[in-house]
């Protein structure tokens, strides 16, 4: 799936007044169920016991123009081709009947408004849903999208070896399940890499990609800097030693079978 940027929007000058935010409980050491202490580095709890790393980003902070990956200010579903970069957002979700999400599952997704913005951003991507009982379902992109060797079109490895990890804005709604998996899929777990086998055969099969839960996801804004090295696989699947980051596919954000989700993801980059 790929559409290029053809409706750009220019950015809007306006300024939104940030409120500081406080993450007192996060940082008292209560992360969320089953989150790891390499998980909650990874949320970046508590980098330097302050709550200065959600508030709005200085220019400085910004990531730089080559890292952005999207900050869905165009307002549609495709990733700026910077870069190398050429790919695009969109839903997927298992077979249960009378599962829901929007936007709908196998289509491209496009970013909301965000009422009253956040900081000078005024457009995220935001997806609801509920009912996928079987894998769950997922807010992803490609990073990469093109002709492969067979001449059919789809995914193609992306080479983001050069940076440490993803980092992005990410709140969910009041009544969300906070249980959201940061996922990077990569060659050795999408069946297009030719290492795993799209299939139930255990230790071969394909999707056991390095993920890590976001940790301390609420109904306010808060920033996330993970770290490929970070991750950890789920250990049903093909077993690798680390994400292939040099042969990265997608970026995804997981829902878990039977969860109610309403989650927003803004300002996705490398760093
Ligand atoms: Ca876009
Ligand atoms: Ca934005």
């Amino acid at each position: 799936m790929n559409f290029l940027d053809i409706v750009p929007h220019p950015l809007l000058p306006a300024r939104w007044l940030c409120l500081a935010l406080t993450f007192a409980t996060a940082c008292s050491g209560s992360p969320a169920d089953n989150a790891s202490t390499s998980e909650a580095q990874a949320g970046k709890l508590c980098p330097s016991g302050s709550a200065a790393q959600d508030e709005c980003p200085s220019e400085a902070e910004r990531p730089s123009a080559s890292a952005l990956i999207d900050d869905l200010e165009d307002g549609n579903g495709s990733i700026p081709m910077t870069d190398g970069r050429n790919g695009s957002w969109w839903t997927a979700g298992d077979d249960t009947a009378g599962a829901t999400m929007v936007p709908i599952a196998d289509q491209i997704a496009t970013p909301e408004t965000i009422e009253g913005g956040r900081c000078d951003s005024k457009r995220a991507m935001h997806v609801t849903g509920q009912g996928y009982l079987d894998w769950g379902s997922l807010l992803g992109m490609d990073l990469l999208y093109g002709t492969r060797t067979d001449g059919t079109s789809g995914d193609l490895p992306y080479d983001a070896s050069a940076y440490t990890g993803v980092e992005f804005w990410a709140r969910i709604g009041d009544t969300s399940t906070d249980r959201v998996r940061f996922a990077v899929s990569d060659v050795n777990n999408e069946p297009y890499g030719g290492v795993c086998t799209d299939n139930d055969e255990v230790n071969v099969q394909c999707y056991d990609a390095f993920s890590s839960y976001l940790v301390g996801l609420g109904p306010d804004w808060r920033h996330y800097r993970i770290a490929f090295a970070s991750l950890t696989q789920r250990h049903f699947g093909f077993p690798a030693s680390a994400a292939a980051t040099n042969a990265l596919f997608t970026v995804q954000f997981n829902f878990e079978p039977g969860a109610i989700f309403d989650f927003w993801v803004d300002d996705v980059a490398f760093y």
